[in-house]
């Protein structure tokens, strides 16, 4: 491939320089190359790039138009100014030292007339992305399709009232797949974009419940079919686009998955702001997917406090990330999903180097709440603390009421005969808060 020219000639590849650097361009806590228990930190984070928000962002909202201009969005002909965008895009990758990046079918290729010039433009920028790839070794950590944007979503893909939607979205998400698998993909994720509804007037909830259990598994059959092997993941959020969105938060899409039959083939890709947006917080989330075993990917980022929507911000809360990844190290890890930066920039962070400093920010947050939490879990306090809450369980009739062995009339004559009234004991939340704060200041 030929040596295409810089689009970010005054950026180099970003350094890790410790915490005491001044350099506003350097990582203060991300050194990709540091290895911890035999992996490089750059493995065990495993961070993506978000292609739509890095990429496609223009800073637009519904009350104005883009402000970030970008020098190579440059051109007549969408192809190939899609393909000059994507050595842009895998310039930075490599710059931040991103290991993975991300994509909806349609941040990458232009949308043609037909669903068949559509897959033209996008086996061209397949190809592209394929030759990138290679030449950097940034790899796919997932890939997915937008059932969103295009009109003919207004009502849903999969959940659309008209079976003309569905089987179209049907042919999109198959060839999604398919390009997912040529590029070694690790995931494939399904965000339910507009599944869900506006008012009930118009709608049978129970009929698009099972339309969209129909279409997912359409899409582990083919999957299957065409020898895909990454994990699929369901990308809960409760609300945004539409009022109600049926994969509300990962325990409504763990009851919807079970229901159908769908729990073994798929995991949860837990977004932080979606999490908020469904009244939880994001260890919350990734508790109840872990539980249930079902924990797979992050979407890093993060909501304002002060607004209702998605906001998608870099996230630099430490302690809401260390806490994230205690829940994280205490399931095992992420396998293969990873962290991937689903945050745009602010309407007005307008210069390319700002998409260093919010990455920078990002990833440095990351490393840091990893190397806390390692430490918290090391130290072993707060992990003695919840085992000897739970000690009752570990013995006698605790483990038979554990192990299911015992029964109401049992318990009974016990309490009755023997344990009377128990002894109330303290939950000890804040000497826990101190703790905490402890490790993040101390
Ligand atoms: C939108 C979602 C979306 C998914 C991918 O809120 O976060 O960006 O991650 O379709
Ligand atoms: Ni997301
Ligand atoms: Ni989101």
């Amino acid at each position: 491939m030929k040596k295409a020219k810089a689009h970010f000639p005054r950026i180099r590849t970003i350094a890790y320089e410790g915490p005491k650097s001044a350099n506003a361009l350097a990582f203060k806590h991300y050194n990709p190359d540091e290895v911890i228990d035999g992996r490089t930190l750059s493995d065990h984070l495993r961070f993506s790039i978000a292609y739509w928000h890095a990429f496609r962002g223009v800073g637009s909202d519904p009350f104005g138009p883009g402000t970030i201009v970008r020098p190579w969005e440059k051109g007549r002909d969408p192809v190939s100014i899609a393909k000059t965008r994507m050595d842009a895009a895998f310039e930075f990758f490599a710059k931040i030292r991103a290991p993975f990046w991300c994509f909806h079918d349609r941040d990458i290729a232009p949308e043609g007339r037909t669903l068949a010039e559509s897959n033209r433009n996008l086996d061209k920028l397949i190809a592209h992305a394929s030759d990138l790839q290679e030449a950097t070794g940034v790899k796919l950590l997932w890939g997915t399709a937008n059932l969103f944007s295009n009109p003919r979503y207004m009502c849903g893909a999969a959940t659309n009232p008209d079976a003309h939607v569905f089987a179209y979205a049907a042919a999109q998400v198959k060839k999604a797949l398919e390009v997912t698998k040529a590029l070694g993909g690790e995931n494939y994720v399904f965000w339910g974009g507009r599944e869900g509804y506006e008012t009930l007037l118009n709608t049978d909830l129970k009929r698009e419940q099972d339309h969209l259990a129909a279409f997912l598994h359409m899409a582990v059959d083919y999957a299957k079919s065409i020898g895909f092997k990454g994990q699929f993941l369901i990308e809960p959020k409760p609300k945004e686009p539409t009022k109600h969105q049926y994969d509300f938060d990962v325990a409504s899409g763990i009851a919807f998955l079970r229901t159908y039959g769908l729990d073994r083939h798929f995991k949860f890709n837990i977004e932080t702001n979606h999490a908020t947006l469904a009244g939880h917080s994001f260890q919350h989330e990734i508790e109840v997917a872990a539980a249930a075993g079902m924990l797979g990917s992050i979407d890093a980022n993060a909501g304002d406090e002060l607004l209702g929507w998605d906001t998608d911000q870099f996230n630099t809360n430490i302690r809401e990330l260390t806490l994230a990844m205690l829940s994280i190290l205490k399931a095992g890890g992420l396998g293969a999903g990873g962290f991937n930066f689903d945050a745009k920039l602010r309407r007005p962070s307008i210069d390319p180097e700002d998409l260093f400093f919010a990455h920078i920010g990002g990833m440095d947050a990351y490393a840091l709440a990893f190397k806390l939490a390692r430490r918290i879990r090391a130290d072993g306090k707060l992990d003695a603390f919840i085992a000897a809450r739970y000690a009752s369980y570990d013995t006698g009739y605790g483990r038979a009421i554990e192990r299911r062995r015992t029964n109401f009339r049992e318990l009974n004559r016990l309490v009755l005969s023997q344990l009377g009234e128990p002894k109330p004991r303290s939950g000890k939340q804040e000497y826990l808060e101190n703790l905490i704060m402890q490790y993040l200041h101390g």
